[in-house]
């Protein structure tokens, strides 16, 4: 199996990748607005490539449950600045978190090489012709409904069927508009219209949507379905965040998204060093 993204190739098997998350907004959950400014958000996901991230993830629209929505213009102040200066700094591929084609666009001629979709559900081809043109990697994510609607009341009959048909689904729409099954990675969108018991549910499942012969990332970093389960603040939703972490690399997970990337890098590699033991 290999993930095509622009002059990058990861060939699997090789050891699960960690995508170090870069915020370029104001409201950030987490970094409380500290990594607004350019120069703070370069600083910073330098460090995360130093922490081990093998991937960097920038969005500059919050995609948190109700967040409002950021202007064209405005995503593309944040984020392309940021993208240029990482794209001449760093040497690990660039991921663009935007549901926006032409930020897509941007992002990819700036240096990008991978558009992180959460907005995959998708009716219009615009966002596919982006990636097929540019032969980026392309992570689709699942989510049912808006940021800003989500959360209200997610309901699903089976939420892990309607998951591998969503899979199925953007994979036929994909190539039909010219992007390799070889660009593309699935995830299942925790929290992105989710109950705790959705979440729960579908991290149960990971290893079923290994069929799909695409390598699938996961993000469970910090996110509010750890709070509900134990209680915790986003301050102290780091251990369970590693938790579903290296529970989702032994169920054959190859990229983890995360806030905290040298403890999830500690993490995951004992996992596989403990799974590659194990006897088959
Ligand atoms: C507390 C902590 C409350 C975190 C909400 C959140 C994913 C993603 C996000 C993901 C992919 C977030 C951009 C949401 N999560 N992209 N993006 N997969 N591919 N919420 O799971 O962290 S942001």
């Amino acid at each position: 199996m290999i993930l095509r993204a622009r002059q990058f190739e990861f060939q699997f098997p090789r050891p699960a990748l960690v995508m170090g998350i870069v915020n370029v907004t104001p409201d950030s959950f987490s970094d409380g607005g500290s990594f607004f400014n350019a120069d703070a958000a370069v600083a910073h996901a330098v460090a995360l490539v130093e922490q081990g991230a093998d991937i960097l993830d920038i969005g500059g629209e919050s995609t948190r449950p109700g967040a409002a929505p950021v202007s064209e213009t405005e995503e593309l102040r944040r984020v392309i600045p940021v993208i240029e200066k990482l794209a001449a700094q760093v040497s690990v591929p660039l991921s663009v978190d935007t549901m926006k084609p032409a930020v897509a666009h941007a992002a990819l001629a700036a240096g990008a090489s991978i558009v992180n979709d959460v907005a995959a559900n998708r009716e219009d081809d615009s966002m596919w012709r982006v990636v097929a043109e540019a032969g980026s990697g392309y992570v689709a994510m699942h989510m049912q409904g808006s940021p800003q609607t989500m959360q209200s009341h997610p309901t699903y009959g089976d939420v892990v069927r309607e998951m591998e048909d969503f899979f199925e689904g953007r994979m036929v729409r994909l190539k039909a508009t010219g992007v390799a099954p070889e660009q593309v990675a699935f995830d299942v969108g925790i929290g992105f219209g989710k109950t705790m018991e959705h979440n729960l549910q579908l991290l149960a499942a990971l290893r079923s949507f290994t069929r799909m012969g695409r390598p699938m990332l996961v993000g469970v970093s910090r996110k509010s379905f750890i709070g509900a389960l134990l209680g915790a603040g986003v301050a102290e939703r780091l251990p369970a965040s590693l938790a579903c972490a290296c529970l989702a690399v032994e169920a054959g997970v190859k990229i983890i998204r995360t806030h905290d990337v040298q403890e999830t890098v500690q993490a995951i590699r004992m996992t596989e060093a403990i799974l590659q033991r194990q006897i088959k």
